[in-house]
């Protein structure tokens, strides 16, 4: 089996202090988990921005200055800016972080509820738009799914030559409005995507854990970090993104299944820095 590729998403748009005081919001805290998530074995570091006060922003200079202190600290981490940011954000908003060229982004493949009375909006022609400027820029899109349907958008879309090959989806797993994290809706999920894909579980909540060893052991990659659970066991807050992604690698050590390092990652996504 190929080495597991480690992402960490360290921060998101929608965790704040209030539910785990580790969530960072600077500059320097989200450079200081970034490094703490990279020095356990994380080679990809799924990145959202905030301002100081923890608001969520898209912010071309915002997004520079976090990913330069992330540079200086973790100099071959692979840095993937969100294109999703937070519910309410316009396209323009949103697409600023793909102008700084980084080697990777989210594609958020299709609209779903996210809770409450918000809606997560991606519609057909944002995908395209977002995915072009993705390849102008030399951008890898990671094709975020939170349901089925989105696979087939995304597959689609590759045949009409909008997403450029090889595919690397995420199965973004037990949003409140997306399919469960349950291993038959990811196997469910994994049965659609095409063989040589690739593909990252990350499951929200308690079910991170007994999820990312689904991916573990069937050849799959794992998400941990703040943006999708704040717990390292339950009642337990973690107190950094590096204890989460220390305990991916002590359940894949377990099942002797090899830490992919940030040059692994990239030929196994196909990447060239
Ligand atoms: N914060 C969510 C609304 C992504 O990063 O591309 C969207 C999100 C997905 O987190
Ligand atoms: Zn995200």
């Amino acid at each position: 089996m190929e080495k597991l590729i480690i992402t960490a998403a360290i921060c998101g748009a929608e965790v704040t202090k209030e539910h785990n005081p580790s969530i960072p919001y600077t500059v320097e805290e989200i450079a200081k988990e970034a490094y703490e998530a990279y020095k356990a074995g994380a080679s990809i570091i799924h990145l959202h921005v905030r301002e100081d006060d923890g608001k969520p922003t898209q912010s071309k200079e915002r997004f520079k200055a976090c990913m330069d202190a992330i540079k200086e600290l973790c100099p071959d981490a692979i840095i993937q800016p969100s294109t999703g940011g937070a519910v309410g954000m316009t396209d323009d908003e949103r697409l600023q972080p793909v102008f700084l060229s980084p080697e990777m982004a989210s594609l958020d493949c299709g609209t779903c509820n996210f809770g409450g009375d918000e809606i997560f909006i991606n519609t057909e022609n944002m995908i395209i738009n977002f995915s072009q400027k993705m390849i102008e820029h030399g951008v890898k899109p990671e094709c975020e799914v939170f349901d089925k349907g989105m696979i087939d958008m995304a597959l689609r879309l590759t045949k009409k030559g909008y997403i450029q090959e090889p595919l690397h989806f995420n199965f973004v797993l037990g949003v409140n409005g997306g399919i469960t994290a349950t291993p038959r809706d990811f196997l469910f999920m994994r049965d659609s995507i095409p063989h040589d894909a690739t593909f990252t579980i990350s499951a929200l909540g308690r079910n991170q854990f007994p999820m990312a060893a689904m991916a573990i052991i069937t050849g799959g990659h794992v998400r941990v970090g703040f943006e999708d659970n704040v717990y390292l066991e339950k009642g337990v807050l973690a107190k950094s993104n590096g204890e989460l992604v220390k305990k991916v690698v002590r359940l894949a050590t377990e099942f002797g299944r090899e830490i992919a390092t940030p040059e692994d990652a990239r030929r196994i996504l196909g990447l060239k820095k």
